[in-house]
């Protein structure tokens, strides 16, 4: 007991010598709550529509989606106390695969706008893995770096190449290209002998690659694509078979069959659609079944698989 009585003297001592050390205080208020600013408002620099973006980017077909395309989400960043940016760490890409399953993300290289006014970007290459993908979609929200409230709402674009709602809600002037995403520049193709039994990194020969290996009548070919990470066109080991994921594959003859024709009057063919070939495998047919329309049948003719 004593020694709490000590100690409150003390307190008692040091409270009246600062009291009286200071100037006489006038009345106060009591305090009011914290003081609040707004939150930050995102809109699309093209036409300035509200909680939107814009998208532009590089696109290896016109017109329409590939692998290996980059990206460009744009947004202009306006907070009217002067709070900076902070809505580049709030950006997420995605896709629905083609083959279903869960939302694959894509990673992004985000920036904010420099002050209040600027515009924001976000970038991305198109994945491999999103062959065949329907739509690329993002979302974002508004959100500062510092103030009160920090964040607005949160904007949702469920596929790049619209700009209105229901389903895009880009909203601004500018958007991409449509999917379902083609094969890009980082998707290589080739025909191999069924026999060799081709894999990632297997070795297997290409004849597509390969000048003057020819193929032969009565044997059976596949095509094979594949996630050409280091794009050297080899189906190197670790690179994913995307064979599965195409939507169209056509086999095709090719060229003039001069070194076949003999006789006959040379026959010149350009892209000519085997009918019917349009699977992962085609076997080299005798001339009656061929669809050349050349007397010697394929022979002579070069093959060739166009895919998407
Ligand atoms: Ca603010
Ligand atoms: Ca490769």
């Amino acid at each position: 007991m004593k020694r709490h009585f000590k100690v409150s003297h003390l307190a008692l001592a040091l409270m009246l010598t600062l009291g009286s050390a200071g100037p006489a205080l006038a009345a106060s208020t009591s305090a009011t709550a914290s003081v609040q600013g707004t939150a930050p408002v995102l809109s699309a620099p093209s036409n300035g529509t509200l909680q939107a973006v814009d998208f532009g980017g590089t696109f290896a077909t016109a017109g329409q989606l590939s692998t290996g395309d980059t990206l460009v989400m744009t947004y202009l960043y306006q907070d009217a106390e002067g709070d900076a940016d902070n809505s580049d760490t709030t950006v997420i890409w995605s896709y629905t695969p083609a083959g279903g399953g869960t939302d694959q993300t894509i990673s992004a290289t985000s920036v904010p706008a420099a002050v209040s006014g600027g515009q924001g970007t976000s970038t991305i290459t198109i994945p491999a893995a999103a062959l065949g993908a329907t739509a690329i979609k993002v979302t974002l929200q508004e959100l500062s770096a510092t103030g009160d409230p920090l964040s607005g709402l949160t904007i949702n674009v469920t596929d790049t190449s619209l700009n209105t709602a229901p389903g895009g809600g880009g909203g601004g002037g500018s958007v991409t290209p449509p999917g379902p995403v083609l094969p890009g520049t980082n998707i290589a193709g080739g025909i191999f002998l069924q026999s060799d039994n081709p894999s990632a990194g297997s070795g297997a020969i290409d004849y597509s690659r390969t000048p003057g290996l020819k193929p032969q009548v009565g044997k059976t070919y596949v095509f094979r694509a594949w996630n050409d990470t280091n794009g050297n066109g080899v189906w190197d080991a670790g690179e994913t078979d995307v064979t599965a994921t195409l939507s169209s594959i056509q086999w095709q003859l090719n060229g003039t069959n001069t070194s076949a024709s003999g006789s006959s009057t040379p026959t010149t063919l350009s892209n000519h659609a085997i009918p019917g070939a349009t699977t992962d495998s085609y076997t080299v047919p005798v001339n009656s079944a061929s669809s050349s329309g050349a007397t010697p049948g394929d022979q002579g003719f070069s093959l060739q698989v166009s895919f998407n």
